[in-house]
């Protein structure tokens, strides 16, 4: 025999905790780097790094044709310079490159590739802590096209919630499944 009431309530529980899932899952991000236009020549990925405020946890993906392109985490100066014979920090080449922004810090990221970096392929971006603000450092302006600004500003508060809030969420949501 099956309890109707018992159902609802299994139901209810089950709506909680999908949506607890969903409010986790909010916690950090996937990006696409260049969004539909993927990591390619002919884009200004300064723009496209200023679009969003990175965190700590979140995920660049590089998406193009293996071999075509490349992505290097590089220094700063790397960055500035394009010369990839110094200051590479990690190689990546599989053409679907996963980089997690594992610490709160700037970086920056170049492809390899003879002309590319200096044609634009190059960004950098600060993937920010626990409410930690820092302060940017201005690119040069000598080459063409410039390279990219770091984008410093506006608050990113709407996007992440605190685990406390998440822990907060889940705790009432297993008071009220036991209650009922
Ligand atoms: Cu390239």
């Amino acid at each position: 025999m099956e309890d109707p009431k018992l159902r609802g309530h299994f139901s209810f529980c089950m709506i909680l905790a999908v949506l607890g899932l969903l409010v986790n899952g909010a916690a950090s991000e996937v990006y696409t780097v260049g969004d539909s236009d993927e990591w390619n020549t002919g884009v200004d990925y300064g723009v496209w790094s200023q679009k969003y405020n990175f965190s700590v946890g979140d995920v660049l993906v590089f998406k193009y044709i293996k071999s075509q392109h490349d992505t290097y985490e590089v220094t700063e100066s790397t960055f500035r310079s394009c010369d990839t014979s110094t200051g590479v920090l990690a190689k990546h080449t599989s053409g679907d490159d996963q980089v997690t922004l594992a610490e709160a810090k700037k970086y920056w990221f170049v492809c390899s590739v003879p002309g590319h970096c200096l044609g634009g392929m190059r960004f950098g971006i600060i993937a920010k802590g626990s409410n930690t603000t820092e302060s940017p450092a201005p690119a040069p302006r000598s080459e063409s096209p410039a390279p990219p600004q770091i984008n410093n500003s506006g608050a990113q508060a709407l996007r992440r919630l605190s685990t406390w809030d998440y822990l907060i969420l889940v705790g009432g949501s297993i008071q009220l499944c036991l209650v009922w």
